[in-house]
């Protein structure tokens, strides 16, 4: 099977709901030596478009969301599994808190950016979703993390992204930590306009953001 064929499956795999194609693909694009990010990107993420688009077209519902995402998921934990294992080896690049925002309960996305940050090095503490901002406050102050990393999926809760900033200057600790935010409805000038540090349109640019970020090239 040649490279275009696999990174077809992949796509099908999260269309098709299907977590074994997803396993036996993500398999598969490994032994032809494609990359993971490149599989994720060009692959899964393709098939979870769609799935996005027909959940906004009303022609599917909750329990195939969650299907197409534990497909998605599964081919994720194989493709990453050897960097992980990497990466452990590795001095870390720094500490990432990850969370999904108060009120919002999608972690897909925040799920990824997860597995990538920790298979490029950084160490990542994962607070889970519907997160109040006094919570990664606290939190970010115990870890002693770099980077506060967070996901709003709806523009209701995208506010929360602000607060987050806010609160950090209102405990005048603003500079301790890098706020680095994303979300399908997030925006470099969304995150410009509340004076966070960094926005990652994907996975891919999430990890090159924190790099630069913990003051490494992207
Ligand atoms: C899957 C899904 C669900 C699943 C969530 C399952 C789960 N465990 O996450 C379920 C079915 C539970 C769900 C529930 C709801 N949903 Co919903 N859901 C979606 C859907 C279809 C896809 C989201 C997704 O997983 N995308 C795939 C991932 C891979 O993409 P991503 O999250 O954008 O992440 C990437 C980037 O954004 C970035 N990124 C993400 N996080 C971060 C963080 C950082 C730090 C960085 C740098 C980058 C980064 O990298 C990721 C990887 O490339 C979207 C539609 C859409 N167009 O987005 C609606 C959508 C987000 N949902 C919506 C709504 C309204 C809801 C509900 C209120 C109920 C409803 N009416 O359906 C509830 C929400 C309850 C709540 N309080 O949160 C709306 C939001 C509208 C708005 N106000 O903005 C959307 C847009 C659908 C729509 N058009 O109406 N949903």
């Amino acid at each position: 099977m040649n490279k275009a064929e696999i990174l077809a499956n992949l796509k099908r795999a999260v269309e098709e709901l299907d977590s074994s194609l997803a396993e036996e693909a993500a398999r598969e694009a490994l032994a032809a030596g494609i990359e993971p990010m490149e599989a994720i990107q060009q692959g899964l993420s393709l098939g979870m478009t769609t799935i996005s688009d027909l959940f906004d077209e009303g022609e599917m519902f909750v329990p195939q969301i969650l299907l197409a995402a534990e497909a998605f998921e599964t081919a994720v934990s194989v493709l990453t599994a050897d960097m992980s294992e990497e990466s452990r080896n590795k001095t870390k690049l720094g500490k990432v808190i990850v969370h999904t925002v108060q009120g919002d309960i999608h972690d897909v996305g925040k799920n990824i950016v997860k597995t990538m940050l920790q298979a490029s090095g950084f160490e990542v503490i994962d607070l889970g979703r519907d997160v109040p901002v006094d919570v990664v406050i606290a939190k970010a102050k115990e870890y002693q993390v770099n980077i506060i990393g967070g996901s709003a999926l709806m523009t209701t809760t995208m506010p929360a992204q602000r607060e987050i900033v806010k609160a950090l200057e209102e405990e005048g600790i603003r500079g301790q930590f890098k706020c680095m935010f994303g979300g399908a409805p997030v925006s470099q000038e969304w995150v410009d306009s509340i004076g966070a540090d960094g926005y990652g349109e994907n996975a891919a640019e999430a990890i090159m953001k924190a790099k630069e970020l913990v003051g490494l090239k992207g």
